[in-house]
């Protein structure tokens, strides 16, 4: 890393830190962040505000445009007699900048940054692009809905393991597919136009995944221009997010796969929406969740978040410039772009959601290896309901039909740590019973989020942190907009034993 001012600056070079506020040699904490020597500050990603106006200059204008006119400023400031201490800032090059005393940093130091793992320095972004089937929308539902009975139709049975290939391709190339793997006697324009009205009665029946709601509204209130970029022909585009409030007022452009030459994984559709928002593609950040539109976003010359769909797949992702695991997990001030300002001591709420069923046996590891013993429940019987709740670790209230209600951690995915192939569903209760209560009639309402699952480099590590993970449960549930749930009428009146359930209608029949 260079010395941070150069010669020409010399007026600035008073108070220069002795390592860089910005850099990423500095010691790592808990959050990932280097820490500056001195200050008890972790730097990354930075802010600026004006002290004298106590404006916000947000996280977009500061790095990219307003830094370097500062730096240029300041020295001209020092010349002239200029007051006061400057904080010297250094990116990524090794680059050296400084600031006027009346602009002060704020290193985001939120306690919310879980296990994200950013990249500690903040990058220059203006604009973001946003994938649609994958990554905002849960298509893959209605994909399985609507080609799975025309596959019984034909004597074919649908295999889930199939579905991944589709993952990202335009619809042409997805039938295309379709029809090879189950060798099905029809031209892909004759399969085409038997399948498409099926989907167009489904479009409004496509939720939207974890986070895509939230991240939408985020944008749109801090004002950063989001474009939507899908394979799908436009028309498609328009009537699917037609379904969900606010979508189509919040993106400063769309781009179709019928309006570019090439879809997906060639670069034009990420190409044309940065020339539809009148920017360059390196000021664009791209969201993703398939090989083939992670593959065009990087040849755009973008930077390209992957949200993988397709679970344990990570490694294909390995050149990206983040990989998370659900929109829940974007951190758009490691961008340089605002942050969320909703998470609440640790934790994120989320639409509570609420699932039971019969305690089962596990791999009998939990308590034997990890002296945490952990409830597990069917993932297989409510597997749309789990598979549209990303993996993380989470929490809420689990109540037990003989027993009470309990406070409640919880991690859904597949245990990185162990690597398991299933998906497991595994609440531990903050209560110490002493006794086993398999087949006991097990409900959950899950209101809150905190981390994504993640691999440790040890055993104690893993064990550590599911403490920590309990800690910032048992203390969030206190809080009121958590604590009401204790109270919902699903966890105290189970159905009959062994039934399971997605618990929303119970829920909603109950009150
Ligand atoms: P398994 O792999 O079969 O899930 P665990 O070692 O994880 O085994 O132990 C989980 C079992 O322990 C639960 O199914 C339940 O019967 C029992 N148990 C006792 N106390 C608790 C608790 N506080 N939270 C969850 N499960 C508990
Ligand atoms: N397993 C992981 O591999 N990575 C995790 O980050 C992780 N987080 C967890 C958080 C909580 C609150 C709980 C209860 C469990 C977590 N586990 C995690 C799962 C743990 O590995 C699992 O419960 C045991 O392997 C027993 O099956
Ligand atoms: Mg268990």
């Amino acid at each position: 890393m260079q010395p941070p001012p150069s010669s020409s600056q010399a007026p600035c070079s008073r108070h220069v830190p002795s390592a860089p506020i910005c850099g990423y040699t500095g010691v790592p904490v808990g959050t990932g962040y280097p820490q500056i020597p001195g200050t008890g500050m972790i730097c990354c990603p930075l802010r600026v505000a004006d002290a004298d106006s106590g404006i916000d200059f947000g996280s977009r204008v500061q790095v990219q445009e307003t830094v370097p006119a500062l730096r240029a400023c300041e020295c001209a400031k020092q010349d002239t007699g200029g007051k006061g201490d400057e904080t010297w800032l250094v990116d990524e090059n090794g680059e050296g900048f400084c600031l006027p005393n009346n602009l002060y940093l704020t290193a985001l130091n939120s306690s919310v940054l879980g296990m994200a793992a950013p990249k500690p320095f903040s990058r220059l972004i203006s604009h973001v692009i946003l994938d649609l089937d994958g990554t905002l929308l849960n298509t893959d539902s209605v994909v399985s809905k609507v080609v799975k009975p025309f596959l019984v139709k034909n004597g074919k049975t649908w295999d889930s393991k199939k579905a991944h290939k589709l993952v990202g391709k335009t619809p042409y190339e997805a039938a295309a597919a379709v029809l090879e793997d189950y060798g099905l006697p029809y031209s892909t324009e004759e399969f085409l136009s038997m399948i498409n009205p099926m989907f167009s009665e489904q479009w409004c029946n496509i939720k939207p995944l974890p986070g895509a709601n939230r991240l939408i509204k985020h944008l749109r209130s801090n004002g950063v221009p989001t474009a939507l970029a899908s394979n799908s022909p436009r028309s498609n585009i328009e009537a699917k997010i037609s379904c969900h409030q606010g979508w189509k007022e919040s993106f400063s452009a769309i781009v179709g796969g019928d309006e570019v030459e090439k879809g997906k994984s060639s670069p034009d559709i990420f190409s044309e929406a940065a020339k539809r928002m009148n920017t360059t593609p390196s000021n664009c950040l791209v969201i993703e969740d398939s090989l083939p539109g992670f593959t065009a976003g990087k040849a755009a010359g973008m930077y390209v978040i992957a949200v993988p769909s397709v679970p344990k797949k990570t490694a294909e992702f390995s050149t990206a410039d983040e990989v998370i695991n659900s929109l829940l997990d974007v951190r758009p001030e490691n961008w340089g772009l605002p942050p969320f300002n909703d998470w609440i001591e640790g934790t994120l709420p989320i639409e509570p959601w609420f699932i039971g069923g019969p305690v089962i046996k596990g791999f009998g590891r939990g308590s034997k290896v990890l002296g945490i013993p952990t409830a597990n429940l069917p993932a297989e019987n409510f597997s749309d309901v789990v598979s549209e709740y990303t993996s993380g670790v989470y929490f809420g209230w689990a109540g037990l039909s003989t027993r009470g209600v309990y406070k409640m951690v919880m991690s859904i995915g597949w245990n990185p740590y162990f690597d398991n192939t299933e998906k497991t569903v595994e609440p531990w209760l903050l209560h110490d019973f002493g006794e086993d209560f398999y087949d006991e009639e097990l409900r959950l309402a899950i209101v809150g989020y905190i981390r994504p699952e993640a691999n440790f480099p040890s055993l104690e590590s893993l064990i550590e942190r599911i403490h920590e993970d309990r800690r910032i449960a048992e203390k969030a549930l206190d809080l009121p907009m958590y604590a009401k749930y204790k109270d919902s009428p699903y966890l105290r009146n189970p159905l009959q034993q062994g039934s399971t359930t997605d618990g929303s209608q119970a829920e909603l029949n109950s009150k």
